[in-house]
């Protein structure tokens, strides 16, 4: 059973930290699943670099049909102009996404647990779906910044309906580049944006462009283990990672089937990978 504390900061602050929420003997082998792919990876070909204040990537189709498939996505300036990495492979990539929950089984084991069903459920969404799933590496010296946004503004329903859960993989500090969050401002904070697809490419649509309020944000450190419940309008950040130490984390998010998902929003599976009924699939994985 969630405390009553959980769910009130949930509530008034936007978001609630759980700690021990998962053994850290799970979040290792998660680690070295993550490891695994990245082994796998063919960093070649261009367009798989990630950036939160760069949007050319996202005209890139291999950003734009990640919604249905296991993809990793480079740091910034990670690679030369004739291909070749700069650094460490295992330390270049800055995510994989978008669907690990989904089609890589160390994942789905990780994501769809009754935890996760009891958290959902008792934050009020009625028929939850995983919609997407995200491995963010921010590795030390290279892992870079993630700005200040709403995921509602990434994924949208009609009503609003995102929730996000975040897992510490590795200790997770203001040194090494933890997550920010503004206490209240899933209540206070208009909606500044709307990230979506536009022929083919993408678009960001700005519907006010104050700066977030920084000084009211609050550092989240979270140690291995802890799962950060946030609501889809908490506005929240993490800086670039230059710090020795990495600062893996695990990312999934989920809406309300009975919410409408937008056709213009920018992730999208196939036929082939419809999204699962997430309380049916925690009962399936398990039996
Ligand atoms: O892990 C981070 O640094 C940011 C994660 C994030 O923005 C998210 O999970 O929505």
């Amino acid at each position: 059973m969630l405390s009553d504390d959980f769910l009130e900061s949930y509530h008034r602050d936007g978001f609630a930290v759980l700690t021990d929420a998962v053994a850290a003997e799970k979040c290792l082998e998660l680690r070295a699943r993550a490891g695994e792919i990245v082994e796998e990876f063919d960093h070649t070909g261009g367009g798989k670099t990630f950036s939160t204040t760069e949007q050319t990537h996202s005209r890139e189709e291999y950003f734009l049909t990640s919604g249905g498939a296991v993809r990793c996505f480079l740091e910034e300036g990670v690679v030369d102009t004739q291909g070749r990495l700069l650094v460490e492979k295992a330390n270049s990539v800055n995510k994989i996404g978008h669907a690990m929950h989904d089609l890589d089984p160390v994942f789905a084991a990780f994501s769809y647990t009754p935890l996760v069903a009891e958290v959902v459920s008792q934050l009020g969404i009625v028929n939850p779906q995983m919609l997407q799933s995200m491995y963010i590496f921010k590795s030390p010296g290279v892992g870079g910044e993630v700005v200040p946004h709403i995921d509602h503004s990434f994924l949208w329903t009609q009503p609003k309906s995102v929730m996000t859960l975040w897992y510490a993989i590795d200790d997770s500090t203001v040194e090494n580049g933890c997550m920010w969050a503004m206490p209240g401002g899933h209540l206070s904070e208009p909606v500044r944006q709307r990230f979506r697809a536009e022929g083919g490419s993408t678009t960001m649509d700005v519907y006010d462009d104050t700066p977030y309020p920084l000084g009211e944000f609050v550092p989240v450190e979270a140690p291995r283990g802890t799962l950060v419940a946030f609501d889809g309008m908490l506005p929240h950040f993490s800086r670039h990672n230059h710090s020795d130490r990495p600062r893996h984390a695990y990312t999934v998010h989920v809406i309300d089937s009975d919410a409408r998902y937008l056709k213009d929003n920018w992730l999208h599976r196939g036929e082939e990978l419809p999204l699962r009924p997430l309380f049916e699939e925690v009962e399936r994985l398990s039996a």
